[in-house]
């Protein structure tokens, strides 16, 4: 063994990053209406959310009674598309729930 492969190995060293970035999340919420029925939310829960019945029954509940309430949690690009694809779910059955995104 020579010197030199112990300052490469140290070189090396000082570039990784020590603490690691965790990239961020978001909640993809579904709005309270006054029109879309309560069946159809559970739909999109089950469907786009993959929740089971009773979660969904318990997410629906949550938005009709508080507002809105958080249908799951996604990098940014994957909660875009879930509300994409809610919205069009909703528009094709003409009920005009909404969903957002907010920072987890
Ligand atoms: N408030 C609606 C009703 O009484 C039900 C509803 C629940 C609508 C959740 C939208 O995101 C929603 N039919």
């Amino acid at each position: 063994m020579n010197g030199d492969s112990s300052k490469t190995d140290s070189a090396v060293k000082e570039r990784v990053q020590t603490k690691k970035q965790e990239p961020k999340r978001f909640k993809v919420l579904l709005l309270n209406d006054d029109y879309t029925t309560m069946e159809f939310v559970m739909h999109v829960l089950e469907t786009l959310f993959q929740k089971s019945s009773a979660e969904a029954y318990r997410v629906m509940m949550q938005v009709h009674l508080n507002g809105s309430g958080i249908a799951g949690v996604y990098p940014w690009e994957v909660a875009e598309t879930k509300v994409d694809e809610v919205t069009s779910m909703a528009r094709a059955a003409e009920y005009p729930l909404r969903a957002a995104i907010e920072e987890a």
